[in-house]
């Protein structure tokens, strides 16, 4: 399929522009308040503000920089240019069907073996019922992702959703990362196309962003070694693009990477972004190493994280938003990343279980009311968002999207 095809199919879904009256000049910085001691960052703000594309090399700079308010401060400028002061919320629930897992991932507390104590595998009804629990906001989104099973079987999936859509047909289905799809075809003996047909017409309706990880086969090796590898994951998302899914991108960092594995790893995914334009998010994922095979390692810090966003803005130009994801960063880092290149701090939750798993203190899930006054309180302009960035509009506990 040509990549200007899809650009149109994209198109036609208002993934960027919600009318809130806020004035995007208005809400800008002027170019010249811009002040650094770093010469490399000046360089670098110059491409910046002639809206050039950053280089791997300018990348790099942009990770060893000291001057982190200043590469802050550009990424803000970037950001404000795109969204001006509005910063996007939703009112979603995660499911983890199961957390019984072939892969054994080190990076990961949450994948049992089937037998291990703590796994476990909901009965669809189960599932349909822990939909429902939470449900008094009126979710837009349900996100579901979970372990590689050796045994549940592809129809097991189909009529989760399938039975999901029937009795929940206004809330979106964002289910199943690469990594699962990519898992079920195999295991299914269909092709990824098909895979990705089959779970679009029982109802998926777009794709997370997890599984990514970092590219680099060196870095995969250690932390993730019976996963796709990068180039296959990056294939699955072409292949679900095409056919007409957006989905997220995620990076995990803050493990055994480098700045040039991270650097990397953006820049593949700007170069499928350019070929499908299928990405709506890229979410940096801060690793938790708690209950992990690499629980040696030190947790990441505030700066780093706040980097992370910084610098996936300024080098995924062709990204439309940026997440902070609340629940791996912590509510106050999400909320200080929203002047640091982030416009989005997804959503209400209700019930986390990867990073729990891993050791995160954040809670299980936020109220509404509790979102809105976090962006509020960081000068930003709270939008409800559905899981194509339309603005959702509330009455009650129902809603509507404006298309
Ligand atoms: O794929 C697993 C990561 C991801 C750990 O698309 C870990 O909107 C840190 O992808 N420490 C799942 N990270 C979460 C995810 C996600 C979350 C929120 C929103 C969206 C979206 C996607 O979590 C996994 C993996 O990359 N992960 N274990 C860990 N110990």
């Amino acid at each position: 399929m040509q990549a200007c095809f899809l650009f149109e199919l994209f198109a036609a879904v208002p993934s960027t522009i919600i009318r809130t009256g806020a004035n995007v000049e208005e809400t800008r910085k002027s170019r010249h308040s811009f002040q650094t001691d770093d010469p490399r960052l000046s360089s670098i703000a110059e491409k910046v503000f002639a809206e050039q594309r950053l280089s791997f090399d300018d990348g790099v700079a942009l990770y060893r920089s000291a001057d982190i308010l200043a590469v802050g401060w550009l990424a803000n400028w970037v950001r404000e240019k795109m969204h001006g002061d509005i910063a996007y919320f939703n009112v979603n629930r995660h499911i983890n069907p199961t957390n019984v897992c072939v892969a054994a991932c080190r990076l990961c507390a949450f994948g049992r073996k089937k037998d291990a104590p703590g796994a476990y595998t909901m009965a669809l009804e189960e599932a349909w019922q822990r939909a429902a629990e939470g449900y008094s906001e009126a979710v837009t989104e349900f996100h579901l992702v979970g372990g590689l099973h050796p045994d549940l079987q592809l129809e097991y999936f189909l009529d989760l959703i399938s039975g999901l859509k029937q009795r929940f047909p206004k809330v979106h289905i964002k289910a199943f990362t690469m990594v699962e799809i990519a898992f079920l075809a195999k295991r299914s003996k269909l092709t990824i196309r098909e895979t990705i047909e089959k779970l679009k017409a029982a109802g998926v309706d777009s794709m997370p962003g997890g599984g990514a990880e970092i590219f680099a086969d060196r870095v995969r090796h250690i932390i993730c070694d019976h996963k796709i590898d990068g180039d296959e994951w990056l294939e699955t998302a072409r292949i679900a693009h095409q056919l007409g899914m957006r989905s997220n991108a995620t990076m995990l960092y803050g493990h055994v990477e480098n700045d040039e594995d991270r650097v990397d790893h953006l820049l593949r995914l700007r170069a499928l972004q350019d070929e499908t334009g299928g990405f709506q998010t890229f979410i940096p994922l801060a690793f938790h190493p708690d209950n992990t095979a690499l629980d040696h390692l030190p947790r990441t810090t505030g700066l780093t994280d706040i980097r992370q966003i910084a610098v996936g803005r300024l080098m995924l130009d062709n990204f439309a938003h940026i997440k902070a994801y609340w629940q791996m960063m912590t509510a106050k880092i999400a909320q200080i990343a929203l002047r640091f290149g982030a416009d989005d701090i997804d959503g209400t939750v209700v019930e986390e279980k990867i990073y729990h798993d891993a050791g995160a203190e954040t809670p299980q899930g936020m109220r509404r009311v509790d979102l809105v006054r976090l962006i509020t309180e960081a000068g930003r302009v709270p939008v409800e968002r559905d899981t194509l960035y339309r603005a959702v509009e509330r009455s009650g506990d129902t809603f509507t999207v404006a298309v």
